[in-house]
């Protein structure tokens, strides 16, 4: 098997500052599928392609932003080694009890230098997208409701410390560079992309001085016109448009980003290159920022730099 150690992305949870407002913006505009409520009062989601329990879990707090992000890994013997790694490397794990998260087993958390959390997991139950898996029909319903993505695909966070980050991310975690934005000095990194799969991120870091920033979470469209009709029916429901539609250099990912009632950016995406892990990372230089953000216009927005939570 060619994909081994850490697989994807499995789960961002959020927090929201109205939990039933929030409900109705992910379930009815976005076009996620609830799929279950805790004790704790958590609201979870997945996309309609997904096939394990959830990917978006949403709990309500004072202050919006990102409580933790998980990937989830091969096997449970996969996470055991992961977990002995982060430790060797000098990290501190935790373990969350499997059961803590709804149809999740153990869970190995750590924090990063830039003031995030982490998870790894490696058994979240099979719920399947509905269709089945015998002769299944290529969609089902549930991506004909609201803006319906096929999954979450990546997040971007902003942090300090980003060096260190993509060390731990390439050197215990298996992850490559795929892509860079220099500082303007041309000495270190202001931004990186990084990959555990074929896809060309499954989370990106910004240089920020604040610790544990969310910049957005991304969630895959199928083709172009699904991310326009995003657009159209972020207008219909007087969603908060942050940039697009348009085309980020970096990535090549074609987007829109977009702010959720309580003010976490989300991002409809599609599109993108496939690296594969021996392809040299593409560096772009800082005044040059501006394409990598908005290829067309050319355009460094200011709310890319200075608005997270
Ligand atoms: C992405 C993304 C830049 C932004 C690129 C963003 C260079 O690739 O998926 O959000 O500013
Ligand atoms: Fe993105």
């Amino acid at each position: 098997m060619a994909i081994t150690g850490v697989l994807r992305p499995g789960h961002a949870q959020v927090r929201v500052l109205n939990l039933e407002e929030s409900v109705r913006f992910y379930r009815d505009v976005l076009g996620l599928v609830e799929t279950g409520r805790d004790a704790q009062g958590r609201v979870y989601f997945k996309c309609w392609d997904e096939r394990d329990h959830h990917s978006y879990v949403i709990r309500e707090a004072d202050e919006a932003g990102i409580d933790f992000f998980g990937f989830k890994v091969l096997d449970k013997a996969t996470l055991e080694q992961l977990d002995a790694d982060l430790q060797a490397y000098g990290l501190t794990t935790a373990r969350i009890p499997a059961g803590d998260l709804l149809e999740t087993g153990e869970r190995v958390r750590f924090e990063l230098p830039s003031g995030h959390l982490i998870e790894l997991y490696a058994e979240k139950t099979a719920v399947g997208n509905g269709a089945g898996l015998v002769n299944p029909a290529p969609w089902t319903q549930a991506r004909e409701h609201g803006i319906g993505p096929v999954r979450l695909d990546h997040t971007l966070l902003y942090g300090p410390n980003v060096a260190e980050v993509q060390k731990i991310f390439t050197e215990v975690l298996g992850f490559y560079l795929v892509e860079r934005v220099l500082t303007p000095d041309g000495e270190g990194n202001a931004a990186i992309w990084l990959s555990c799969s074929h896809k060309v991120h499954d989370i990106a870091f910004a240089e920020y001085p604040e610790p544990g920033k969310l910049h957005h979470c991304s969630f895959l469209m199928e083709s172009w016109e699904q991310v326009l009709r995003a657009g159209d029916i972020m207008s219909m429901n007087l969603v908060n448009v942050d940039i697009g539609p348009t085309r980020h250099g970096v990535t090549r990912g074609c987007t829109i980003y977009a702010w959720d009632p309580s003010g976490n950016r989300f991002e409809t995406f599609m599109g993108g290159y496939q690296p594969y892990p021996d392809y040299e990372p593409i560096t772009w230089t800082f005044d040059n920022f501006g394409q990598g953000l908005d290829y067309p216009q050319r355009k460094l927005h200011e709310t890319f730099l200075t608005v997270v939570t």
